[in-house]
């Protein structure tokens, strides 16, 4: 596993040299500077769990045969593209969600002289994916279908961003339209498909599967990226900011967090009323009171139960199906993450 880190940690100064020549046009010495700074802030200093999920997967999918250096390089390049979409959606996302910091340090539009700059760094984040796939895998037959994936599932993410969203502005604000149901749609599209179908899709794409033969697999990868953003809605307001990297801030941002949504299920009328009050407001005195409500409602224990349910359910669905080596990689996936 450190193996295939640093193999895959490797190859990402030639992605980066290859974009900063790109020939399409003419790059000057400020603009390549810029770039090469803008890349090494947002792809570097994660996990990388998405990136290297490539390698795994595709590694377990043949069976634990040894990979050859072409195959490791070939989806060490998918698992950089889809490195460079999440760079991509999270450079927009911290605008959009006025956060403070990503990683440990300040996101990179509060970075001095970046500010709205981020959001067509973000586009060029994008753009590159195309240009890194056109790279490397013009010439293979299931191109196309490659990009087709990357298309597919930015759509789901953008759609899941916006239903996100729109539910934040002001003069929308409306507890009452916040349910399981909606919360559940939201981080489906939002997290759920490229943080782990895609990953699982690439390896299948790059193996010569067709992807409609699969769609189980896709399932249940589904509903483990809903358990893992429901995680991440848990740690936004109970995790530690210097080990998740970043300072919550759903509750100032009327999000349809997991743990409003829980909230609202089991709170009497009279601490719906706090809640109706005091959500979605930027003083941290309404925010503290928001926290106080989570605990006195004890959603800690109520994540746990959740916590322990949905691992439960997903090993029973991996058991269920019926190719090993697909089972094999799913569990991987679900032993990474749980209890994160
Ligand atoms: C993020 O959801 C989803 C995408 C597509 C980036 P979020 O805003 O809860 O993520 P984070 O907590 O990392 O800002
Ligand atoms: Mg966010
Ligand atoms: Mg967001
Ligand atoms: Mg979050």
């Amino acid at each position: 596993m450190a193996d295939l880190k640093s193999a895959f940690l490797k190859v990402y100064p030639q992605f980066k040299s290859d974009l900063l020549q790109d020939p399409a046009f003419e790059i000057t010495h400020d603009s390549r500077q810029w770039v090469d700074r803008m890349l090494d802030y947002n792809l570097l200093g994660g996990k990388l769990n998405r990136g290297l999920s490539v390698i795994d997967s595709y590694q377990l999918l043949d069976e634990g045969e040894e990979l050859t250096e072409d195959e490791i390089f070939l989806a060490s390049v998918l698992g950089w593209c889809i490195e460079w979409l999440q760079a991509y959606f999270l450079v927009l996302d911290d605008i959009m969600d006025n956060s403070h910091t990503r990683r440990g340090h300040p996101c990179w539009f509060r970075v001095p002289k970046v500010g709205l700059i981020a959001v067509n760094d973000g586009v060029l984040l994008r753009n590159h994916i195309c240009r890194i796939l056109k790279i490397h895998f013009r010439g293979k037959p299931y191109y196309i279908d490659l990009l087709d994936l990357f298309n597919e599932v930015e759509f789901q993410t953008a759609s899941g961003q916006m239903i996100d969203l729109i539910t934040t502005l002001e003069g929308e604000k409306d507890l009452s339209k916040y349910s399981l149901l909606h919360h559940c749609r939201i981080v489906q599209h939002k997290t759920a498909y490229y943080s782990f179908y895609l990953p699982v899709a690439c390896a299948l794409v790059m193996s010569g599967e067709n992807l409609d033969n699969h769609i189980d697999v896709k399932n249940i990868l589904v509903d483990m990226g809903i358990y893992f953003q429901v995680q991440d809605d848990y740690l936004d307001c109970f995790g530690n900011p210097e080990t998740i990297g970043k300072i919550g801030t759903d509750i100032e941002d009327f999000k349809c967090s997991w743990l409003v949504v829980k909230a609202l299920e089991v709170c009497n009328e009279e601490q719906k009323i706090v809640l109706y009050e005091h959500y979605g407001k930027a003083d941290p005195v309404d925010v503290a009171k928001v926290k106080a409500l989570y605990n006195e409602l004890n959603l800690k224990v109520a994540f746990e139960e959740y916590e322990s349910k949905s691992y439960e359910k997903l090993i029973s669905s991996i058991e269920a199906y019926p190719i090993q080596a697909v089972q094999a990689v799913l569990k991987s996936f679900l032993e990474k993450i749980y209890k994160r």
